[in-house]
């Protein structure tokens, strides 16, 4: 492991100094003190489930200016002692999704949740052609590795501070960082990858995120907890989380304990989209939607996956507009301070035009990944990105 740090030291990887604290939480209000400090069954306990419901209703009105963090509090289950909803994850049900046309005319977007100043991506290593999980063709190696150059090409030039971990060929597929931690408001949450042969993959990012990035790291510790980072989606003012073949309810509760300030919502996103599009059924949540700008999710068109984005919709605690892509696989994109990037016409023609009709207003960057999909890998999955927050020491 320290050889490994060594050498991504050697390849010349930009590690910031600087400790990160938590967010400062400007504002509790007298619930959400209760809520933060109380375990949540507590809370349930004590309240009826009527007058959180009608608290969350005040406070979170959709469409309304968000709630300051804290202020929400859904009565969990008994097996989650977080601020979650993991004891029912949303189900069927109509819900209204509005397509955004041209997002930028929506008024005044906060684009602070989508600004990041680091990445982490790690190298692909050999093993990846033979080895990886799910492989549906022969991959091209060099082919990959230069689609893998050209990404971190592009993440440099979206401004970012790229951390390039060195490959690690006992895990082939250790380029997909993504699953390995959640990085949100400063902190770091280390996973427990779903797949037996991905456990290992948090040893070494362990080590990146505390020791070189400086930042909190929590650690799950219900060992019946799985979750990948593929499955969890970060809208900038909440959570919801895939349970999928990788992701189990315990571990989108480790996640709600994790980040408290932020709702997290459970979305049962296994059945019908694995078993028409995957055979080995590792598809996560992410795969298939993604967030291309404040409020606004980007999402395929195919019936299940519409089915998903209803529940979502149904169970928001935030209005949110839609941008629809005739190829759900493309629907994943890396929206980064103000760039987009995106799958390439080469890849996704049909797609690649929506992109360039309804979010030019971002700077587009197009991006060919075929060598990565062939292991069920998309474009978020290969990074970490991270905003490192001014040292609470320096601004205090
Ligand atoms: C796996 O099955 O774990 C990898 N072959 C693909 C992981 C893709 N990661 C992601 O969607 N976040």
């Amino acid at each position: 492991m320290q050889r490994r740090a060594r050498e991504a030291q050697a390849i010349g990887m930009v590690a910031a100094r600087g400790r990160s604290r938590r967010k400062i939480l400007w504002w509790l209000g007298p619930l959400g003190d209760y809520c933060r400090v109380l375990p949540g069954v507590f809370i349930s306990a004590l309240l009826p489930t009527s007058l959180l419901m009608a608290t969350q209703q005040q406070t979170n009105p959709k469409g309304a200016a968000p709630a300051p963090p804290s202020q929400v509090c859904t009565a969990p289950p008994a097996t989650c002692n977080a601020s979650c909803k993991a004891g029912r994850p949303g189900g069927e049900g109509e819900a209204a999704v509005e397509p955004a046309q041209h997002a930028s005319t929506q008024g005044p977007v906060d684009m602070s949740n989508f600004r990041y100043t680091h990445a982490i991506v790690c190298r692909l290593p050999d093993s990846y052609k033979s080895s990886a999980l799910g492989l549906s063709g022969p991959v091209d190696l060099p082919k990959a590795r230069k689609q893998h150059e050209m990404y971190v090409a592009s993440l440099r030039e979206i401004g970012l501070d790229v951390i390039e971990l060195p490959a690690d060929e006992k895990h082939p597929d250790c380029v997909f960082v993504e699953d390995v931690a959640i990085v949100c408001n400063g902190t770091a949450l280390l996973t427990k990858p779903g797949h037996p042969d991905r456990k290992n993959e948090v040893v070494y990012m362990r080590e990146i995120l505390k020791n070189e990035l400086e930042l909190p790291v929590i650690e799950i510790t219900d060992k019946n907890a799985t979750l990948d980072g593929g499955d969890v989606l970060f809208t900038g003012k909440e959570f919801f989380v895939g349970l999928s073949s990788r992701t189990n309810q315990a571990g989108a509760c480790a996640l709600a304990s994790a980040f408290p300030e932020f709702h997290c919502t459970p979305i049962k996103a296994s059945l019908s989209v694995m078993l028409l599009y995957t055979v080995e059924n590792s598809l996560h949540l992410k795969t298939a939607m993604t967030m291309c700008g404040p409020d606004v999710i980007c999402v395929g068109s195919t019936p299940s996956v519409q089915n998903i984005l209803k529940r979502i919709v149904k169970e928001a605690m935030f209005k949110y507009q839609t941008v629809t892509v005739p190829d759900w696989v493309a629907a994943n994109v890396v929206f980064a301070n103000g760039f987009l990037l995106h799958r390439s016409a080469e890849d996704y023609p049909e797609t690649a035009k929506v992109f360039e009709e309804k979010l030019s207003h971002w700077t587009l960057k197009s991006q060919d990944f075929s060598e990565f999909e062939k292991a069920n890998g998309s474009l978020t999955c290969c990074s970490i990105l991270i905003r490192k927050t001014r040292h609470l020491k320096n601004i205090m």
